[in-house]
């Protein structure tokens, strides 16, 4: 039996990738901060590079929200980096007459969990009503990876795409 598959490979080699983007961030090099980008050499008078924004709120999934036949994987990794202290927003309808196949929001405890979709030790952030109206808010404070995966349907959902990975980059401020 082939312990790790091909495909687990792939996820493996994408989530180094991710967390290779959070630590390659420019802040952990010893050249100046990013703030370089902001500044203007030409002869006007001076002004203070803007302040990074502090925090930012971050829909999941962008316009698509938080829903099944949407790869979050591919998400996740054009949105990278992500910082700590961001704040991730799932949203998703809460169950009804027409949204029989609810969505909800469970945090696996490591990547071989993850990466089999095995919901077994995962903890649930968000039940399915969780999602509604401003959406389920989530505040990356805390220095780890981030193993999200949607909980339902006994991680079908997961395997289907609902799941991705964030590692917080440190952000100088
Ligand atoms: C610098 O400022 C000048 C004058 O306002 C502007 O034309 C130029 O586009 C600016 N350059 C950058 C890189 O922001
Ligand atoms: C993160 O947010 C908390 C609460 O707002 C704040 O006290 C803390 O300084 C922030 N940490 C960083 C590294 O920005
Ligand atoms: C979901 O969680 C909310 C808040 O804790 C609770 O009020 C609600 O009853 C729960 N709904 C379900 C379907 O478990
Ligand atoms: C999501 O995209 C990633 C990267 O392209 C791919 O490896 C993965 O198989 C996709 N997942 C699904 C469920 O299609
Ligand atoms: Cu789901």
């Amino acid at each position: 039996m082939a312990l790790i598959s091909t495909h687990s490979l792939l996820q493996i080699a994408i989530i180094v990738a991710m967390i290779a983007v959070g630590s390659s961030n420019p802040n952990f090099q010893k050249g100046p901060p990013s703030w370089k980008f902001d500044f203007n050499y030409t002869n006007q008078p001076f002004r203070h590079p803007k302040p990074v924004q502090s925090s930012r709120r971050i829909i999941v999934g962008g316009s698509d929200n938080w829903r099944f036949g949407f790869n979050y994987t591919e998400w996740a990794m054009t949105n990278a980096p992500f910082f700590y202290n961001d704040t991730l927003v799932f949203k998703f309808d809460p169950p009804s007459d027409t949204n029989i196949h609810p969505h909800s929001v469970y945090m696996l405890p490591n990547l071989w969990s993850y990466l089999r979709c095995d919901l077994r030790w995962a903890k649930r952030v968000a039940n399915t009503s969780e999602g509604g109206g401003e959406g389920f808010e989530l505040v990356l404070n805390k220095w780890k990876p981030y193993y999200f995966a949607c909980g339902e349907s006994n991680g079908f959902h997961c395997q289907s795409g609902m799941k991705f990975v964030v590692m917080p980059s440190f952000r100088w401020y």
